[in-house]
């Protein structure tokens, strides 16, 4: 197993929207992530990805660009930018910048010259194609409800948009528009960013000739149509050959669709694209039968085949990321765990049975003080377009009541994640001294960074712990991982081996008491972590709700 420092890293996401506002105008910006950099150093984390903050009309919250090389206004200026780069580095801290190259905002000086006509020198920058028996050239859906193709007059044709109609589908076919894409990632590498997170980069190459799709999980064909297109790898070897190389990045794409055979080519060990994927699988478990709109319970055996098929499967061949959160996602704790009696105690559970994983670590804005999902009251409440979207075509369609959709959305909508940090008891959480862009979710009184900083044992000093831990025990990162008890319902229990090093993790999944009979090599024992200050090593153990221990074997 080749060592690498991005392999022994923790990367802790920052979604600026939401997370700290210095000028009072209710959105997060860029002077306030840097007046937090102290926050973060003492959390322990040494990455920051910084969600997109660059020039965008926010019809997706800055993952529709329309200048890849200035700054937001509402976040600031690019000096605003150097600084908090600067401060991060003093720290140790290290940045990445959100990579969103699949399409760009329908704002983008390229889009509007590309629509101008047949012959403008930027039409191919973009997907074009003439309409089909009066309608759209072929049957894909948009991720953001409604097809994926939008008709342009000026030259009676359609483009298309996997997303929002305002994120037009770069053409990546077309050598001009990699160049520009190269030449833009070269610029932020020389202004001293360490890396990127690419989004979704497993849909960048189309099949040429766009074949209708079987309707997916949005009830469109769409984004698994077109997953690890056939040209992705050669693509992003380019990529590599031209950017990556040239310093010491870290790499990950968001690659929508992708299974495991394609994730030893996107992170192969020769390390010729990234340097590893979010896979979203387990993000799938508790989907609906045909899209995530749902409030279904994951069955934890689905989780661990999972969870455990990506541990063995990217052995010694590839890398996993390791995440329950992120901006696309509820929160954790309130989707896996318990959001109410055994809040702190689950949410500790959930990091103690994933970051003891192979893999690195990404932690969610919040997830380390266990914010949970938000009482919306009514669609008025909710800003993401997905989950708008969603709400007027599912209901439109009769496919839910009003009410069934809301319940979804409670349970499932990015905006779970969304909401501001909670940074104090103070009004607004501490977030913003004006109205904030989103509402704050209501328990910000009990659930603040502040409260848990005071006290030892907090969700925040536990993320601590761990994140400290992976730094002490080569085991945790390099270590082989080993499923038991997959059958188990309510037991989530692995073990991790290097050499002559061993650990046993074992996770109770429930709020009720579960014995667990310890393999007898760890009889003798000790205790690493647990979220149980009298964690004890015994023969067998009555594990309490939530309870996760990590034994080492001495
Ligand atoms: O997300 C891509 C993606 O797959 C999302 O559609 C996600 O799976 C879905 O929202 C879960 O319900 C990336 C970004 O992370 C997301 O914020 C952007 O909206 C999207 O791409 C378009 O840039
Ligand atoms: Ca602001």
């Amino acid at each position: 197993m080749k060592k690498r420092w991005w392999k022994e890293c923790v990367v802790y996401q920052i979604y600026p929207r939401s997370f700290c506002d210095s000028n009072g105008d209710g959105i997060g910006d860029i002077r306030g992530i840097t007046s937090k950099m102290d926050y973060l150093k003492e959390l322990g984390i040494d990455v920051i990805w910084l969600s997109p903050v660059y020039q965008s009309p926010n019809d997706d919250n800055g993952y529709d660009i329309s200048d890849y090389q200035a700054i937001m206004k509402e976040f600031g200026t690019m000096e605003d930018f150097d600084e908090m780069l600067a401060v991060a580095h003093e720290r140790g801290i290290r940045l990445v910048m959100d990579l969103v190259v699949n399409h760009t905002s329908d704002e983008h000086a390229w889009f509007a010259e590309s629509r101008k006509s047949l012959d403008n020198p930027y039409r191919d920058y973009y997907i074009w194609r003439p309409g089909r028996d009066g309608g759209a050239p072929n049957n894909w859906g948009s991720c953001f409800s409604g097809p994926a193709w939008e008709y342009d007059k000026a030259t009676d044709m359609y483009y298309l948009h996997l997303f929002s109609k305002k994120q037009p589908d770069l053409n990546w076919d077309n050598p001009a528009v990699r160049d520009e894409v190269f030449r833009m990632m070269n610029w932020w590498l020389d202004k001293g960013v360490d890396g990127f997170r690419m989004d979704v980069i497993s849909l960048i190459s189309k099949k040429p000739d766009l074949p209708d799709g079987v309707p997916g999980i949005n009830g469109y064909a769409g984004a698994d149509e077109v997953a690890n297109g056939p040209h992705v790898h050669e693509y992003l070897k380019e990529m590599r050959q031209k950017v990556l190389n040239r310093t010491e990045t870290i790499t990950v794409g968001e690659c929508a669709g992708v299974t495991l055979e394609e994730a030893k080519k996107y992170a192969n060990r020769e390390e010729t694209e990234l340097n590893m994927v979010f896979q979203f699988e387990h993000m799938g478990v508790d989907s609906g039968e045909n899209s995530k709109w749902s409030d279904r319970k994951a069955d934890l055996r689905d989780l661990k085949e999972i969870l455990s098929k990506w541990q063995k499967g990217l052995e010694d061949v590839a890398w996993n990321s390791l995440y329950w959160e992120n901006h696309d996602q509820p929160r954790s704790v309130s989707r896996f765990g318990d959001d109410g009696a055994y809040r702190e105690t689950s949410a500790k559970m959930l990091a103690t049975c994933l970051y003891m994983m192979q893999g690195t670590p990404y932690i969610y804005q919040g997830q380390e003080l266990g914010m949970t999902n938000v009482p919306f009251e009514s669609i008025e409440d909710f800003r993401d377009l997905e989950s708008i979207n969603a709400y007027h075509e599912l209901t439109e369609q009769g496919v839910f009541t009003r009410e069934e959709m809301l319940r979804y959305l409670r349970y499932k909508s990015r905006d779970n994640a969304r909401t501001p940090f909670q940074w104090s008891g103070e009004e607004n959480a501490g977030f913003t001294s004006g109205e904030p862009w989103i509402m704050v979710n209501p328990n910000y009184k009990k659930i603040n960074a502040k409260e848990q900083m005071g006290r030892e044992d907090s969700v925040f000093h536990y993320f601590r712990k761990l994140i400290r831990l992976r730094k002490e025990h080569e085991v945790i990162v390099y270590g082989t991982y080993d499923l038991l008890l997959p059958e188990s319902k309510e037991i989530y229990a692995y073990t991790r081996t290097l050499g002559e090093e061993k650990l046993l993790v074992v996770c109770n999944f429930t709020a009720g008491e579960v014995t667990f009979d310890l393999p007898e090599e760890f009889w003798t024992g000790a205790v690493l972590t647990g979220n149980y200050e009298d964690a004890a090593v015994k023969e067998h153990m009555a594990l309490r709700a939530y309870e996760a221990v990590v034994v080492k074997k001495q």
